[in-house]
């Protein structure tokens, strides 16, 4: 089905932005010497960190960065030692100094949430947008602080950005109580004053001429978001490297359970490129780094204010965009550094009342109101318990919809996420999902905690799926999330599901209660004393054989 639609003689909507994108790439210009924005000298030092290098600490440190890791997941001593300004890599594609951009471009507003975010990094965020972006593009900056509590973050921060012209186009905003990610954006918005808002989160580093280009497609159609590509800085060292290989050209997608994910363009796309260094269009976007005309974005209505502090902003504006008649760019020539943090905050002081995970909170609110009724149906097969989620109010979000008279989520499937299906099909039903419990001893199977592949085991049932929450599909694929558990060494391992794949081996029957495997001809059975699971021929005497398989709802 979706090879049809890739082919080029299949005319679907999107063959038709390509067309439009044609005309475009006529305006601008490949040239010999420099591109017009591109920076004739870039000084190169050397130092701490210098041209991205990682950067180490003296020893008698050591009890100060296990601290700054532990309360920012960023090795922030080190930052400390690293000038906001220092140099680094070059990552795009050489083609990308090559490049003419219209001379008129709009100005725009980078907006920066942050919540107890390390000083320095913070700083450099900021810093570099001044340092690397043409003065007459730059209308502001607006920080949004969404109730940080760290002292350094307060007067000092004020001090340094008020006591210092090079922050005069500085703005700085703080949230009454803590709103979130997602609010805090909304506000950064409704603050703004340029034609284009850009976000960054408060751990970056922009890179060379990052902004044009981004700013490009969007002159071209107020409708178009651009998304730049995301280049990695280690939370440690703070080396500086590019995420992706030279060529790859990768686009958002996602998985039935709203995982973000990412895939390669596919043939049809790529014949249709002229320049490897072009933008392209892409389902959906990894949330933080983006810009869009400010206008257009209120007219979508921003985001869904009901969605909590972390998670799904991207696929809502993803979904609402493309529904409703614009249309998302990736932009290889645009590189954003981006700290990708040892380990999150805790959200725990501030979901008291919201009983379920707060990320399929949001995904919930997402998709009632963006997908159809037999995609909403792979989600809640894909993560079951979301179903018991009550999400609250969402008339405003379908008026929203049905005011901006939005397509379907079959017209997005089809003209713009087809090859989603290559990586993640819909799923089948499943037969069973809940905990599994041996009648033996009453523990229940459990993924455990390690990297993937590993073992499973057994463990004190606890109710809460998570890790003991287990699917088991019409086509015989066990799975916990994303997950899959297939038989290594005659034990049972758990592994992400091979990609493109729902089906398995496995069998499961309500009557004898027996977890048949069936290239193993085999039954899962636990093993006493050890605890350990094996696989051992069916007998259903065997009391170490008996496994229930019981459907949970935590949150009630
Ligand atoms: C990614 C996005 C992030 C957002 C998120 C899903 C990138 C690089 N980042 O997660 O922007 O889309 O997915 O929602 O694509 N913050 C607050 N208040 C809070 C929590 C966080 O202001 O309650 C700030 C935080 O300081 C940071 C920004 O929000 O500046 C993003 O948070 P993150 O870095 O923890 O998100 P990340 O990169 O895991
Ligand atoms: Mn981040």
């Amino acid at each position: 089905m979706t090879s049809t639609r890739q082919s080029p003689e299949f005319r679907n909507d999107i063959t038709v932005l390509y067309e439009q994108w044609q005309e475009y790439r006529s305006d601008i210009k490949l040239v010999e010497g420099l591109g017009n924005y591109e920076p004739v000298t870039i000084v190169e030092k050397d130092g701490v960190g210098e041209k991205g290098k990682p950067a180490y600490y003296p020893t008698k440190y050591e009890e100060q960065v296990i601290n700054a890791i532990d309360t920012y997941g960023i090795n922030s001593v080190v930052s400390d030692l690293i000038a906001l300004n220092r140099s680094i890599p070059d990552t795009r594609n050489d083609e990308c100094q090559h490049w003419h951009y219209p001379q008129r471009l709009p100005n725009t507003s980078v907006i920066i949430v942050f919540h107890n975010e390390a000083l320095s990094v913070l700083m450099r965020t900021f810093h570099t947008v001044i340092f690397r972006t043409p003065e007459h593009l730059l209308h502001e900056i607006i920080l949004i602080d969404d109730f940080s509590d760290i002292e350094n973050l307060k007067d000092e921060l004020e001090n340094k950005i008020y006591g210092d012209t090079y922050y005069n186009k500085v703005k700085i905003f703080r949230n009454k109580k803590r709103e979130g990610l997602i609010r805090s954006k909304i506000n950064g918005v409704l603050k703004a004053t340029g034609e284009v808002v850009a976000f960054l989160d408060a751990h970056c580093e922009v890179n060379v001429n990052w902004l044009p280009p981004l700013l490009t497609p969007i002159v071209k159609d107020h409708r178009t978001m651009t998304v730049p590509f995301v280049d990695g800085i280690d939370f440690n060292t703070f080396e500086y490297t590019p995420v992706y290989g030279k060529d790859a050209l990768p686009k958002g997608i996602f998985e039935w359970g709203m995982f973000y994910k990412e895939k390669g363009l596919t043939k049809y796309e790529l014949q249709n490129r002229k320049h490897y260094s072009e933008p392209y269009y892409s389902p959906t976007h990894a949330g933080g780094l983006f810009a869009i005309n400010r206008q257009y974005f209120i007219k979508l209505g921003i985001y869904d204010p009901g969605l909590l502090i972390w998670g799904g902003e991207n696929f809502e504006l993803s979904f609402k965009i493309w529904q409703c008649g614009g249309s998302i760019q990736w932009v290889p020539c645009s590189r954003v550094g981006h700290i990708y943090r040892a380990a999150r905050y805790s959200f725990a002081d501030i979901t008291d009342n919201i009983v379920a995970p707060i990320d399929q909170y949001n995904y919930k609110r997402v998709i009632e109101v963006w997908f159809d009724d037999k995609y909403k149906e792979f989600f809640y097969t894909r993560e079951p318990l979301t179903r018991f989620i009550d999400v609250g109010d969402l008339s405003s979000q379908i008026e929203l919809k049905s005011n901006l008279n939005c397509k379907n989520f079959d017209w997005y499937m089809e003209n713009i996420a087809s090859d989603v299906l290559t990586q993640y099909p819909y799923p089948p039903k499943n037969l069973y999902w809940g905990e599994i419990k041996t009648a033996s001893t009453g523990l229940c199977l459990d993924i455990l905690n390690g990297d993937l592949p590993r073992k499973i085991g057994v463990r004190e049932c606890h109710k809460m799926g998570g890790s003991q929450l287990f699917r088991l599909n019409t086509k015989g694929q066990l799975s916990n999330g994303e997950r899959c558990i297939e038989i290594i060494n005659n034990t049972p391992h758990i592994d992400f599901c091979q990609i493109g794949k729902v089906n398995g081996a496995w069998r499961y029957d309500f009557e004898d209660k027996q977890f048949y495997e069936q290239r193993t001809d085999k039954c899962l059975t636990l093993e006493v004393p050890s605890d350990n699971l094996i696989f051992e021929e069916c007998d259903d005497r065997n009391p170490f054989q008996i496994w229930e398989f019981n459907q949970l709802n935590p949150w009630v």
